[in-house]
């Protein structure tokens, strides 16, 4: 099995009882890596998460709740495999209860916007795994402290409704085995269950509705006591919602957090709202505003466990976007950010896009105490080592780091990742690290440019195709012609910018200050505009793509270079040649579409083909 950032640890023993606790676990991983030890664990049910840990010259004491017993072995046993000191006395608590990995898999095997190959936990419509691969996951998530694992896709298809109906037995199989790794199961749910279960309706405020999900949650609850909730996307993309009985998305969340109350369950509800229908024709509507239009009403509308889950930007995990103003705005509601592991737009898992940097930033402009949960879109699959690329595994590693402290520094997270998974010489470690730092501002470069997002290849989500999405019915135009390119979003333009505090209007609403990388998220500019360091804004587009492009052959030789182990070498390698393809197809179509239609040539006469 392929070990990942544990490959140091010793092997889990296939006997590993599913009634073990998470503090007995930590014992057993303790004493199991260095039976030499003196280990002195004291169990204190009342720190939860939260460990301290002392070393006592030749003991090592650390004090804890259940869960925070285990996170305080698995910080002291990979500091102690990564050869990274410990300070004598380390006091940690997560910044966030819920740290969780949402999984897009559904029952027929298939995963949506998954590029590690097939479900982890079903195929042909009924649950299917290896327990030692579902152990192997509950450690890996476990060793960087994240703890709820929701196992199907939002877009709830046929027969995943029956996951809170007669499916229970087999899901509640599957959370045994997650449990003394102190990860509890989730659960995407679909607001008209009702309806298939034969009610003729799922109307939030009809009391039979009401009882069928009270009903429902009952049922789940006696099977899988620590269930940590349901997510909902509801109204979204063709899925049903309250909207259909003409009700608010307060009151459709209500409805489940109410069944779910009793049980100390949350209902996750993502804001992903918008018109995905609109027409491309009709520029008075803007697609970023839907969710502050939805949401920012009916703040302080939601029970105690209703939990808003909102993605990092207004958008759609696109390579740039500003944070998302309803993270910005909710002040009586708990919230959720959601990130995307799984590179949709950033490069499927065959280009190299390491996320850490990114959230970084996104955390200078996002007070961490807003939130109160954080969720990642998994990158899992079934492919042997997991994550398709071996180097995503840094994803969901820096993932855990960030969840447990938005602080974390993204150098240290990949140093850690990186001497925990490969046995590299000091200089190997740090070529490596540099390049995964690098890994996004390169793919940035050669793709669509600077905050425009969207010139991507229609449904698959991969490759340019400037004007694929430009005449659709999804809301992503950037409305080019031959004068100028992007969208007005400020004050005289759709407005969008009003929906951010003060300073964050005063950073973005003038052209000329505004940050160069958002400038046309921002605004609509000519291409003679000129950028912070003087070029024209075609000229930055141009230069860009050329940069991209050989920084992505760059990259390439130098992870070619290093000496990555079998079957890393070779997975590596050949995604690094296809990531030089991709980058050089995304730079001709882009410089020529924007050549064509500007007429404006390079001012280096470089190649842009006519
Ligand atoms: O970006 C879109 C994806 C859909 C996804 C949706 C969502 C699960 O293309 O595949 O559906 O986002 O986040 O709900």
């Amino acid at each position: 099995m392929y070990l990942h950032w544990l490959k140091n640890f010793p092997v889990l023993p296939s006997d590993t009882p599913v009634d073990l606790s998470p503090s007995e676990l930590a014992r057993q991983e303790l004493e199991m890596a260095f039976p030499e030890k003196d280990f002195a664990l004291t169990l204190s049910p009342a720190l939860g998460d939260t460990f301290v840990l002392d070393l006592l010259g030749a003991t090592v004491a650390i004090t804890g709740g259940e869960t925070g017993l285990l996170y305080g072995a698995y910080t002291y046993l990979c500091h102690m495999m990564a050869d990274e000191p410990l300070p004598n006395h380390l006091e940690s608590s997560p910044r966030y209860p819920l740290r969780m990995i949402d999984c897009w898999d559904n029952m027929d095997g298939s995963v949506e916007r998954g590029y590690a190959g097939r479900s982890l936990f079903f195929e042909g419509n009924l649950f299917s795994y290896d327990p030692a691969r579902i152990r192997h996951l509950g450690r890996l998530l476990a060793s960087v402290g994240l703890n709820v694992l929701c196992i199907n896709n939002v877009n709830v298809h046929e027969p995943a409704q029956g996951l809170i109906a007669e499916s229970l037995p087999a899901l509640s199989a599957l959370a045994d085995l997650f449990r003394p790794f102190g990860v509890r199961l989730m659960i995407s749910v679909d607001f008209s269950m009702p309806l298939r279960a034969g009610l003729d309706s799922a109307d939030p405020l009809d009391p039979a509705v009401q009882a069928w999900w009270e009903a429902a949650a009952g049922r789940v609850y006696s099977e899988i006591p620590d269930l940590a909730g349901f997510l909902v996307k509801a109204d979204s993309e063709g899925r049903l919602g309250p909207f259909t009985y003409g009700r608010s998305h307060a009151e459709g969340a209500n409805l489940l957090a109410r069944a779910l109350a009793p049980y100390n369950g949350v209902l996750v509800w993502r804001c992903f709202v918008y018109n995905c229908r609109q027409d491309w024709r009709d520029s008075s509507v803007d697609r970023p505003m839907a969710a502050f239009e939805t949401y920012q009403p009916l703040d302080g509308q939601f029970e105690k466990n209703v939990i808003l889950q909102i993605k990092n930007g207004p958008f759609d995990f696109q390579v740039r976007e500003p944070v998302s103003p309803l993270l910005l705005s909710l002040k009586h509601t708990s919230l959720a950010l959601e990130l995307q592991l799984a590179q949709e737009y950033t490069g499927q898992q065959i280009d190299l896009y390491t996320m850490v940097p990114m959230w970084q930033e996104l955390f200078r402009d996002l007070p961490a105490d807003r939130l109160s949960a954080i969720a990642a879109v998994s990158n899992l699959g079934r492919d042997e080592n997991l994550f398709g690329h071996p180097l995503a595994a840094a994803n969901l590693f820096s993932f855990g780091l960030l969840a447990w402290n938005p602080q974390v520094r993204p150098e240290m997270a990949l140093e850690s990742w990186i001497r925990l998974t490969y046995t590299f010489r000091e200089v190997d470690r740090q070529i490596l690290k540099n390049w995964m730092m690098s890994s996004r501002r390169i793919y940035e470069k050669y793709t669509a440019p600077l905050g425009l997002g969207w010139m991507i290849t229609p449904h698959t989500h991969y490759g340019p195709n400037p004007s694929g999405y430009e005449y659709d019915l999804w809301g992503t135009y950037h409305r080019a012609d031959r004068n100028a390119v992007g969208i007005d979003r400020t004050a005289a333009g759709t407005g969008y910018i009003t929906q951010y505090p003060q300073e964050l209007q005063v950073r973005y609403s003038d052209p000329s200050s505004c940050p160069d990388l958002l400038k046309l998220f921002f605004h609509r500019l000519p291409y003679d505009f000129r950028m912070e360091d003087g070029r024209t804004l075609i000229q930055r587009i141009y230069d860009d793509h050329f940069e991209g492009a050989e920084e992505a052959a760059e990259l390439a030789k130098a992870l070619k270079a290093l000496p990555f182990p079998a079957p890393d070498d070779q997975e590596i390698a050949l995604r690094a040649d296809r990531q030089v393809s991709n980058a050089k197809e995304w730079r001709d179509v882009i410089n020529t579409f924007f050549h064509r239609l500007s007429g404006i040539p390079d001012a280096k006469g470089r190649t842009i083909y006519p």
